[in-house]
């Protein structure tokens, strides 16, 4: 392939505080959210008691071993690692007056680390968790208080790493509000849709008093929003398809619009009124979403497709986005349908819409990995994804999308969201420890190791294409 990839592109991988780090209760970090679904984002919420274990207690231990994995993120050239901090660190139930300093220090180091080997932190707020003294005490995100809470957590950190972190992320996937309600918002699972779509708007007044917060503190930062790139084809030409498509992906890009908007859309409007949805925005809310993000980052790992037709979609219905299978695309192991070139037109699709760079901040395939007796591990299967993904990113760049970067989604394995399973492998790198927590937590090099080395050393001339 020719070099598509500017020398400013950013490459590196994407992992988050709660999947990777463990030490869950070291130095006065509080319980979040995500300590109390074990079994991940789909599992149960199991209330935490002293002597527990949870698989996420210890991760793969990144808390303790950072230096180490950071090192091997820069001999494959990373310039770039994505990574949240934990806000229960910072604030250990969310609503005190001062932060823990012993969760600010972690953060100097890791950010020292990373400073070490000229690779650029990129940081998100808050990835899947929330102080869980804010879901008891507060209600999530359904209060209003939580808004404050949290612009005192951003300020906080902000002015903390203010030398140390120019590229922020306010909520990962917070789009994912609607589906898993207590991951996104700390709401039960049967709340209405007027107390989701009201918690909703708390986090999108939060996510635009970040921005404000961080355009004060660091002028020479740029934050994004971020957003699950679940993008939808209608399954057949029918304009009902058509339509019940446009729907579908809308549910989605509203979030993204009121957060490089600055307003809600006027379909939404629409929706919320034919919901029965009165939500309560203050002209001051009004106001504060006007701080708009300035780049637009999204994860992508598949697409899907959309029907009119209720009986043909209750019949297929079964992961969270309610897709319909592609009938022309094959699936991963866990049943995610791969789709390489969705991406351009992904990339294209926001491009068109908001005209601020774009940056892919998760893509890859999570597999079961096979440890060989000489202690290689052969991941071709990841190979071919990430490359034929790349291609497909240096296509969209071709047609003029401005895209700041891709960091690849666990360049390390780590503990999956959706099911807290060590077996679903995203890496470059291997880490010996399974389901049950069993193994010594040994970092490999896996094949995808040195072709993820030499994509970035070349800056993409070494992608195959097909
Ligand atoms: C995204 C999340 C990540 C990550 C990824 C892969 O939705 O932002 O946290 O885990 O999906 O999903 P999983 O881990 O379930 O395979």
């Amino acid at each position: 392939m020719k070099n598509a990839f500017p020398q400013e592109f950013l490459w590196g991988g994407a992992i988050a505080a709660n999947q990777v780090e463990g030490a869950y209760l070291t130095d006065g970090k509080g319980l979040s959210t995500s300590d109390l679904q074990p079994h991940g984002i789909f599992g149960e919420i199991v209330e935490r008691h002293e002597g527990d274990h949870g698989i996420k207690d210890v991760a793969i231990d990144f808390y303790h071993r950072y230096p180490e994995d950071i090192a091997l993120f820069a001999e494959m050239g990373f310039t770039c690692l994505r990574v949240s901090i934990a806000w229960t660190r910072i604030f250990p139930q969310g609503d005190e007056a001062e932060p823990n300093e012993a969760g600010l220090a972690f953060y100097d180091r890791l950010f020292d680390e990373l400073a070490t080997h000229n690779i650029t932190p990129l940081v998100t707020l808050s990835h899947y968790e929330m102080p869980y003294g804010l879901v008891k005490n507060y209600g999530g995100w359904g209060s209003r208080k939580t808004i404050g809470f949290f612009t005192r957590y951003a300020r906080t950190v902000f002015e903390r790493y203010r030398h140390k972190v120019k590229l922020w992320l306010t909520f990962n996937e917070i789009n994912m509000a609607l589906h898993e309600p207590f991951t996104g918002v700390g709401l039960p699972k049967e709340s209405s849709k007027g107390e989701i779509y009201q918690a909703i708007h708390h986090q999108l007044v939060a996510s635009a008093a970040a921005v404000k917060a961080l355009h004060e503190i660091i002028p020479d930062g740029r934050i994004g929003n971020m957003l699950l790139g679940g993008l939808l084809y209608p399954l057949s030409c029918a304009p009902a398809d058509v339509l019940a498509t446009q729907r579908q992906n809308r549910d989605w890009l509203f979030f993204g619009d009121v957060q490089a908007r600055g307003y809600y859309p006027s379909y939404m409007t629409r929706y919320l009124r034919e919901q029965g949805v009165a939500l309560e925005i203050t002209e001051e809310d009004r106001e504060t979403l006007k701080s708009t993000v300035d780049f637009i980052s999204f994860s992508y790992y598949m697409s899907g497709c959309v029907t009119a037709d209720e009986a043909l979609n209750q019949q297929m219905r079964g992961n969270i986005l309610n897709m319909v299978p592609n009938p022309h695309l094959a699936s991963s192991e866990w049943g995610w349908q791969i789709d390489p070139e969705g991406l351009r037109i992904l990339l294209n699709m926001l491009w068109d819409r908001y005209q601020k760079p774009l940056f892919i901040v998760e893509n890859g395939l999570g597999a079961k990995d096979k440890l060989e007796a000489d202690g290689s591990i052969n991941d071709d299967y990841r190979i071919q994804y990430l490359n034929d993904h790349l291609v497909q990113v240096g296509e969209a760049m071709e047609d003029g999308v401005e895209v700041l970067g891709y960091t690849s989604w666990g360049p390390i394995d780590l503990v999956s969201a959706s099911k807290a399973e060590l077996s679903k492998r995203y890496g470059f790198i291997y880490v010996d420890r399974d389901d049950n927590g069993e193994g010594t937590l040994t970092r490999r090099r896996k094949k995808s190791f040195n072709w993820y080395q030499e994509v970035i050393r070349s800056r993409g001339a070494s992608l195959t294409r097909k």
